[in-house]
């Protein structure tokens, strides 16, 4: 067995911003106490791990093993873990539940202190790394680095989800659809005959458009500079989508106009702060509410009118769509084996992992909503 010892695998590494990665040999070290190595069978590719490499999101070191929407097995567990064993099977948590800081405490928040997506240390919770590569420390990304075939992960950072899940799809649950979904079914809680608009149908967008869905939305509204994405959008529950390009007014109110003026929930899965204001234009006066899903590039500042806000309209944010994770995160696998909702249409593309750099040439082309790298 391959317990306390250093493992040697293949893992796709980052070593420097805007490069390609490189399929490298790395050394992977035992877990130490409440810390677990898994095995990662599936990973998707998310435009988050698309801009780390670009580095507008300046919150990651380099060299760095990225990827957080993964899914695997335990191959062993460090000292002091009794809720996970060898062979279970599970989701990495890129924001962590550890049930103690003031946020896992509080009912309304899904956030974690101990979570490294504010901070960007690329570190184990111990400060340390369980990665090297050519005898160089490689960092971790968000508590999760699922582009490598084992990664160390610390207990309050994994999900143990259902022996029966396909960990092709369900590594979704890691990040895109959970994002995308919650967001309209927990941080915007959208209600029956209401009217909505998704800006951005990537795999995000699109899972806002399934969870406004399942929600009972009346009009769901998609909203993208790309007319590809539509036909994929209205499958999964659009009523219209309209392209900005189109059209010479402002978009918000070309979506005033359609909506009698305004929408009662907008939501934001692009990550530019033009298109936030957009959305929280497009809100109707008096109760509409917006949810920025997507984080703009680090340093840009959103400015709008105050009076958007004084007459009734709503801002917020949302995480991993608000779910807690280590909770949530083994419901929704189970809902989604019960077909609750689907995660199949998402998948555009299958890869083996060593074509990673394919997968995000894809995503770059507008070509792909989620590539799945099997590993
Ligand atoms: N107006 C409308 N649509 C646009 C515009 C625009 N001006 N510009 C681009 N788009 C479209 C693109 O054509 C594309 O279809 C879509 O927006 C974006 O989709 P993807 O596939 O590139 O991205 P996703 O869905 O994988 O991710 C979107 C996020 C907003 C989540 C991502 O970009 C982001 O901001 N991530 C940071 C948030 C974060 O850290 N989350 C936690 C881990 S993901
Ligand atoms: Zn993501
Ligand atoms: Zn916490």
């Amino acid at each position: 067995s391959t317990r306390g010892r250093v493992i040697k695998c293949k893992a796709a590494v980052a070593w420097e911003p805007r490069k390609p990665f490189a399929i490298e040999v790395i050394e992977v070290a035992p877990p130490k106490a409440h810390e677990v190595r898994i095995k990662i069978v599936a990973s998707g590719i998310c435009r988050t791990d698309d801009h780390v490499l670009k580095n507008t999101l300046s919150v990651t070191k380099f060299p760095v093993i990225l990827g957080h929407e993964g899914a695997g097995v335990i191959e062993s567990v460090g000292e002091g873990v009794v809720d996970l064993k060898p062979g279970d099977k599970v989701i990495p948590l890129f924001i962590p539940q550890c049930g103690e800081c003031s946020c896992c405490q509080n009912p309304k928040s899904n956030f974690c202190l101990k979570s490294d997506l504010e901070k960007g240390t690329g570190l184990m919770s111990d400060g340390t790394s369980r990665f090297t590569c050519k005898g160089k420390l490689v960092y971790h990304f968000i508590s999760t680095s699922t582009f490598t075939e084992y990664t160390v992960v610390d207990e309050i950072s994994v999900a143990k989800i259902d022996d029966n899940a396909p960990l092709d799809k369900v590594c979704l649950i890691g990040c895109g659809f959970s994002t995308g979904y919650g967001s309209a079914i927990n941080t915007a809680q959208v209600e029956p005959g209401s009217s909505c608009a998704v800006f951005g149908l990537g795999g995000v967008g699109l899972s806002v458009v399934i969870g406004c869905k399942t929600a009972g939305a009346k009009r769901i509204i998609g909203i993208d500079i790309n007319a590809d994405k539509f036909a994929k959008a209205k499958e999964l529950g659009a009523t219209e989508c309209i392209n900005p390009k189109d059209y010479t007014k402002p978009i918000h109110e070309v979506l005033k106009e359609m909506t009698d003026g305004g929408v009662y929930y907008s939501f934001e899965c692009v990550g530019h702060v033009q298109t936030m204001e957009a959305a929280l234009k497009s809100c109707h006066v008096g109760y509409g509410t917006c949810v920025i899903v997507g984080v703009a590039p680090s340093s840009s500042k959103l400015s709008f009118d105050p009076m958007l806000l004084f007459t009734g309209r709503t801002c917020k944010g949302s995480a991993f769509g608000g779910w807690k994770s280590k909770d949530s995160v083994p419901k929704l696998v189970c809902d989604y084996l019960a077909r609750k909702f689907d995660l199949d249409g998402l998948v555009t593309h299958t890869l083996p992992f060593d074509k990673i750099n394919e997968g995000f040439d894809l995503l770059n082309k507008g070509e792909s909503i989620r590539s799945i790298l099997m590993f």
